[in-house]
């Protein structure tokens, strides 16, 4: 039986990960914080309902409580569990937070990835221990070619992307100097119904399924021009797993290889929601309306801009496809709103169930 270390496995990633190994019959251990509120919801289809809120272990599923900072935590944890695998997926994420905590930031993505590049060192694992290391796409940043694949140059826009350039290049230098089977998935946005409620996918159709039930009255939005390759987390999860598997190591770029506006998915989201949005008005004064109604349901804030924008990101997935035989478009754009969409109509309505057995 493998054995799998996942930095990061309350998050969106993490979550779908360790379902996917588990199924796949590895042993899966997860670095948890502490915290002084519950953070596992995203765990709840591996913990059982009673066993929900617990540090939970079985024989093939175990939390550790941890952080990526802390040098002596991660090599104690690597030391003990002694994984075949590490995906070091762990990470201040959030690229307009980034601008507010740029060193905590660098700390987490970039000295957090180098701790666990050197435990595996000094433990002696490099022979044993095979490491995924969580790239991105904003390391295209100011985009220097179109479609941006493995070798197009980096040029981050955001304190994130500059953690995550120096989480690249370790990685990169850690294979190159000791041998190691370190790699890069350099992975375009995914999304899911699991999504942070911050990132833009999932604000809009949170906001869809409130607006809708009536529980909000509008949405407030930044750059409705960006554009973004948005595949589905569920299908990437599988990517990492299948670069892990891979005869040689080797960086790849995760993609669909699809761009689309945040303008096009709030408008196919209410779409799902059965709302026509009927656009007016420029720039900062740009306006979504409800066409059925005339009100006004979607605004720009421009308290959401960023110092610097990443304006484009579209990924070339032609590497993945051919090398690991993955799918890019298993889950096409609007089969991935649509699934965002239903679960957030069911959260709207479970949390109005619940209100009204209360009030
Ligand atoms: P996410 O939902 O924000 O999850 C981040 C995870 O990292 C959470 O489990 C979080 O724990 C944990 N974490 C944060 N700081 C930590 C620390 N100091 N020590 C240990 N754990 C820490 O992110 P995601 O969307 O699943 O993304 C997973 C990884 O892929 C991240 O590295 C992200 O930067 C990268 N990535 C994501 C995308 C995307 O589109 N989703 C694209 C490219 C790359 P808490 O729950 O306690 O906060
Ligand atoms: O959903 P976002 O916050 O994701 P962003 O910045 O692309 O970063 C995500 O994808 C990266 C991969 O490329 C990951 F590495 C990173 O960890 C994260 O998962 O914003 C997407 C776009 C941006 O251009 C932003 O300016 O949407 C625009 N946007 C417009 N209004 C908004 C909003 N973003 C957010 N979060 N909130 C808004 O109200």
């Amino acid at each position: 039986m493998k054995k799998a270390l996942l930095t990061g496995i309350t998050g969106q990633d993490g979550s779908f990960l360790a379902e996917f190994l588990l199924e796949k019959g590895y042993e899966v251990h997860g670095v948890i914080r502490r915290s002084s509120s519950y953070n596992q919801e995203r765990l709840e289809e591996i913990l059982t309902e009673a066993e929900a809120g617990i540090l939970f272990n079985n024989e093939n599923f175990h939390l550790h409580y941890g952080d990526v900072t802390d040098t002596s935590n991660v090599i104690r944890l690597i030391g003990d569990i002694r994984p075949d695998e590490i995906y070091n997926l762990a990470a201040q994420s959030h690229v307009r937070v980034s601008f507010d905590m740029p060193g905590y930031t660098l700390d987490v993505d970039g000295k957090g990835t180098l701790n666990i590049l050197e435990a595996v060192r000094i433990l002696g694992l490099t022979e044993k221990t095979r490491i995924y290391q969580a790239s991105t796409s904003e390391l295209f940043g100011k985009v220097q070619e179109v479609p941006q694949k493995e070798t197009t140059p980096f040029y981050p826009r955001s304190p994130y992307g500059v953690a995550k350039i120096y989480g690249y290049w370790i990685t990169k230098n850690y294979r190159e100097s000791y041998n190691m089977f370190a790699v890069n998935g350099i992975l375009f946005n995914h999304e899911s119904e699991r999504r942070g409620e911050t990132f833009v996918t999932r604000k809009i159709t949170l906001a869809a399924a409130r607006i809708v039930q009536g529980k909000q009255k509008k949405l407030m939005l930044g750059n409705l021009d960006s554009l973004r390759d948005w595949g589905y987390a569920k299908d990437y999860v599988e990517c990492m797993w299948l670069i892990l598997q891979h005869d040689t190591p080797e960086d790849f770029v995760i993609a669909t290889g699809e761009m689309h506006s945040v303008r096009e998915f709030v408008e196919l989201s209410f779409k799902h929601v059965g709302i026509e949005i009927e656009w007016s008005g420029q720039g900062v004064e740009e306006k979504g309306v409800n066409k059925a109604t005339g009100e006004v349901i979607v605004e720009v804030d421009p308290k959401f801009f960023r110092p610097s924008e990443v304006e484009q990101l579209l990924g070339d997935p032609t590497k993945s496809r051919t090398l690991l035989g993955w799918n890019p478009t298993k889950t096409p754009f609007d089969e991935l709103v649509r699934i965002m969409v239903k679960a957030d109509m069911r959260k709207v309505e479970k949390e109005d169930k619940v209100k009204k057995m209360f009030d």
